[in-house]
């Protein structure tokens, strides 16, 4: 086996062009699956050393494998599927992707060219399907395209807001030959050129905003994450500089340290009250790659209503979205923040917010992620404190599912770093955290990688655990199983009378024997007395592991902004227990 066997030539098939532009731009590994009209593709890949190919179960899997490899890499991800079904397999990936800023290439097989259009076997209009749930899209009809276009695709996938893009080849260009160029500077797209430097008038009169802030916030996003290590730094010698208070979407957790003192908690639907205050009763916010989502806002014309609002944001688009703000400043966050923070040390002025800060300790005095003690029942927000202060120190890296256990994640585990939490913010699929927990493995083959899952979502891409034991991949995947789709529950309960239709996981499946049935390792937790010693050993093993820990069935995710209300209406903890809980337990499946 050759190292690449057309290293030295020019001259190559399309299906050989693809695999030397993966190499050309440094990609190491891509999760896939074959079919037909990806076989001349497979066999170049076969007759090659550069690249490790992960064989998944379901091309799902691999469109979240290498979401996950991207967010906690800053690399693009590269997914490589077939025509008509491995293609439709790959839209939610990509419209996830889409979503939450995630720069992947996906590359897809398409039938002959002189077929497309004739209802061919396997053929799906892929670029038409995929046109609205990407940053963009191609259909290679000529082989003198096909380098041009990957070198592209993977300059718009990374470039700018980075996002999901694909590239659709037929399979009769994959066998045809052609002259292959590499990568130049001068095939960038000749019309997307991000601006990345922020305008210095728009810095100055946000710097100007800042220095006579009473009540300042800083309202951080996942821009900051994209926008790469670097930019968390500046942003940590921002809040330094300012003094000022911070809270993060779920989206930029850890661009900023849980640990740190000037720490809100995430904000939003299921943030902190002080973080939720704060954002309420500010009178200037500054708003760093977030982009007002619905989550964030609550009610929108109740919106932080005195505040001017300074907006940092690569993403024209993004501006004026949802909020109206008063100093739009586009760039990438990174560049904007030195620029800022350079003009504000400028000043020499800091501003004085005692009076803010003391209001802002007086709700963090409520205690808003309170929850009651219990001896007998693990609570869920419990079993994610005991895996954080197990897996404090070491160099762990979190996934989740979609659901209450993914705010509780949020709320419990404390992300002192960047690229450390995968999970699905904007489409919120279920069924995401397995595979990107792959992902992160591959790109992290000695850090501990782990899925905080439910047990309804995890069942939705639980096949990926032979993908787990097939490339030696320990991911462990941490079920925190109320036996219930918990997160639809708990809205049935406050929103349809408690009427729990359809939201009851009746027959599932026993995780345990589920893991060796696969392979893996399975562990289960019952008792709070049992859980430190269970998550002891599922950090010890080697191997993946399915962790069933057994959670109160019932329990709760506050505090929370109820949908369409404003951010000082929300319902915390005790409030919110007395009147609905009860109602719960009167109504419901109780379990455990
Ligand atoms: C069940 C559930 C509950 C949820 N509850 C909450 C909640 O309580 N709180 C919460 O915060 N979220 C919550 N979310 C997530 C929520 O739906 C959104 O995904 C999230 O709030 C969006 O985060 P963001 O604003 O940081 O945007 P992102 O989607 O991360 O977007 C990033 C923004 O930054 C910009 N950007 C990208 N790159 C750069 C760059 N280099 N420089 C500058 N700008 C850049 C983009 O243009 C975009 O505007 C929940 C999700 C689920 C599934
Ligand atoms: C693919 C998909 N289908 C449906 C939903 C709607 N949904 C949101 S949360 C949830 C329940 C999740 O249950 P589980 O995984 O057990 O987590 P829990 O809320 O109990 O922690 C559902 C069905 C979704 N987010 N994604």
């Amino acid at each position: 086996m050759s190292q690449n066997k057309h290293q030295d030539s020019n001259q190559m098939t399309g299906a050989a062009m693809i695999v030397r532009a993966l190499v050309d731009h440094g990609v190491k590994h891509i999760f896939g699956y074959p079919g037909g009209a990806v076989l001349p593709i497979y066999d170049e890949i076969f007759q090659q050393r550069d690249i490790e190919h992960v064989l998944v179960r379901h091309e799902q899997g691999a469109g979240h494998a290498a979401e996950g490899y991207a967010r906690s890499t800053g690399k693009p991800g590269v997914a490589l599927v077939t025509s008509g079904p491995g293609a439709t397999n790959m839209v939610t990936p990509l419209a996830d992707a889409l979503m939450d800023s995630i720069p992947l290439v996906c590359i897809t097989g398409q039938v002959p060219t002189h077929l497309i259009g004739n209802d061919a076997f396997q053929e799906c209009d892929t670029v038409g399907i995929t046109r609205p749930c990407t940053k963009h899209n191609w259909l290679v009809r000529d082989i003198k395209d096909l380098p041009k276009v990957l070198h592209e695709a993977f300059y718009v996938a990374t470039s700018g807001r980075p996002g999901p893009v694909v590239v659709d080849v037929p399979k009769d260009l994959q066998f045809a030959t052609g002259t292959y160029t590499p990568p130049r500077k001068s095939d960038v797209h000749a019309s997307y050129k991000p601006q990345i430097k922020g305008d210095a008038g728009q810095i100055r009169k946000a710097v100007a905003l800042l220095l006579n802030a009473k009540r300042p916030v800083i309202y951080t996003g996942g821009g900051i994450i994209n926008s790469g290590r670097e930019a968390s730094k500046t942003l940590r010698a921002l809040v330094e500089a300012t003094g000022f208070p911070i809270t993060s979407t779920l989206m930029g957790l850890g661009a900023y340290p849980a640990s740190g003192k000037n720490w809100l908690g995430m904000l939003g639907m299921h943030g902190t009250y002080e973080a939720n205050m704060a954002m309420h009763d500010c009178d200037v916010m500054l708003c760093i790659g977030a982009r007002f989502d619905d989550r964030i806002t609550g009610r929108t014309d109740a919106f932080s209503p005195g505040s001017k609002k300074i907006h940092i944001d690569i993403d024209p688009s993004s501006i004026n979205k949802n909020i109206r703000v008063d100093v739009p400043i586009i760039g990438d966050a990174g560049s904007v923040m030195a620029d800022l923070l350079q003009a504000f040390k400028a000043e020499g002025k800091t501003p004085r917010i005692d009076p803010w800060w003391f209001e802002i300790g007086r709700w963090r005095a409520r205690n808003s992620l309170a929850y009651k003690k219990n001896d007998d029942v693990i609570l869920p927000q419990f079993a994610i404190q005991r895996l954080f202060e197990a897996t404090r120190g070491r160099d762990t890296y979190i996934t989740t599912e979609v659901g209450q256990h993914q705010m509780w994640a949020a709320q419990f585990f404390g992300f002192d770093e960047p690229h450390r939490l995968m999970t699905s913010g904007g489409l919120g699929t279920m069924g995401y955290g397995l595979p990107a927990a792959l992902g992160v493995q591959v790109a992290h083959r000695d850090s501990l990688v782990i899925d905080i899952a439910g047990d309804a979502s995890v069942q939705m891409t639980m096949q990926e655990m032979s993908t787990a034991v097939q490339h030696d991949l320990p991911i462990k995947i941490f079920i925190l199983n109320n036996q219930y789709m918990g997160m639809v529950r708990q809205w049935q309960q406050l929103l349809h009378g408690n009427r729990l239709s359809h939201s009851y996981s009746e027959a599932l499946p026993d995780f345990v024997k589920l893991a060796d049935a696969f392979g893996c390792v399975g562990l289960q937790a019952t008792s709070p007395s049992d859980l430190d010693a269970a998550i002891a050993e599922m950090i010890a093993v080697k191997k993946p592991v399915l962790f069933d820990c057994r959670v109160a069935a019932l329990e709760n995710c506050f505090p929370m902004i109820p949908s369409g209300k404003a951010h000082n209406e929300m319902l915390l903890p005790a409030e919110a227990n007395d009147d609905v809980t009860a109602a719960a337990f009167a109504g419901g499946k109780a379990l455990v």
